[in-house]
């Protein structure tokens, strides 16, 4: 899968994506991310890319010229029909089914704002959507366009490992996921639970279920709504919220 970034701030993006699982899908050629510089589009002498908002005049806000130009030199080498999805607190907040969906895609266009944001009618003309990464305000759409590389570059197969992709079946059921242990036995008298130990693969697994159920109660409820859940599963919650 192909990500373009539109962005003011290349080297935030290539630096980025440029660690750990993300890094090694990119060395194994299954993920690319190339980073374009908006500020490369400008017609201006002094590059700049932004002007004063009209109305009050208050605040900076991105020219629709550049951005328009960025897109059109990525849109005559992109894959017919790629999605532009300009990073904004004002979109569809971002989630794991929308990042499963994403992980559908041949390629994406991740358009990073600055200052007040990008000029309408540019982001109009390019067909761009919405993507917010949750309901607070950041200065750039960067740190949302990583947040998205992550998330659904990882989805792609073979990006995570054999190991770290079946550890990760227990969030698509919609919980959260049990607590983790590893060696030492006992840190400061704080002991592992018998049943890791023990061995036995079957209470290991109704254990990780029920600690998966619990821990979704106690700290995201609302969540509980949209699980898979067996009927025993149910019950056991009633029994919980009744304690
Ligand atoms: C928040 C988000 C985002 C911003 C978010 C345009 C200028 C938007 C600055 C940018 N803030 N982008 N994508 N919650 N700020 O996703």
């Amino acid at each position: 899968m192909k990500f373009y970034v539109m962005t003011l701030f290349k080297e935030m993006i290539l630096q980025g994506v440029s660690h750990s699982v993300i890094k090694r899908g990119i060395d194994k050629g299954l993920l690319e991310v190339e980073a374009v510089d908006i500020r490369d589009f400008s017609k201006d002498k002094h590059r700049r890319v932004d002007d004063y908002g009209y109305g009050d005049g208050v605040g900076m806000v991105m020219q629709p010229q550049p951005v328009y130009d960025a897109y059109m030199s990525i849109k005559k080498r992109s894959a017919e029909g790629t999605r532009v999805i300009y990073m904004s607190p004002q979109g569809r907040v971002f989630n794991q089914k929308i990042a499963n969906e994403l992980a559908n895609e041949k390629e994406l266009i991740l358009l990073c704002g600055h200052y007040e944001g990008i000029d309408k009618r540019v982001l109009d003309e390019i067909g761009a959507e919405e993507l917010s990464i949750g309901d607070f305000v950041l200065t750039g759409g960067e740190l949302a366009a990583m947040t998205i590389i992550d998330a659904v570059g990882r989805l792609i197969p073979g990006v995570l490992g054999k190991e770290e992709s079946f550890m990760d079946e227990s969030f698509s059921d919609g919980l959260l996921e049990y607590p983790q242990y590893t060696r030492p036995f006992d840190f400061m008298g704080r002991t592992v639970p018998e049943v890791l130990i023990s061995g036995h693969h079957k209470n290991i697994a109704e254990w990780k279920r029920r600690q998966s159920v619990i821990n979704t109660l106690k700290k995201r409820p609302e969540l509980l709504e949209g699980a898979k859940l067996s009927e025993e599963e149910k019950r056991m919650i009633n029994e919980l919220k009744n304690q």
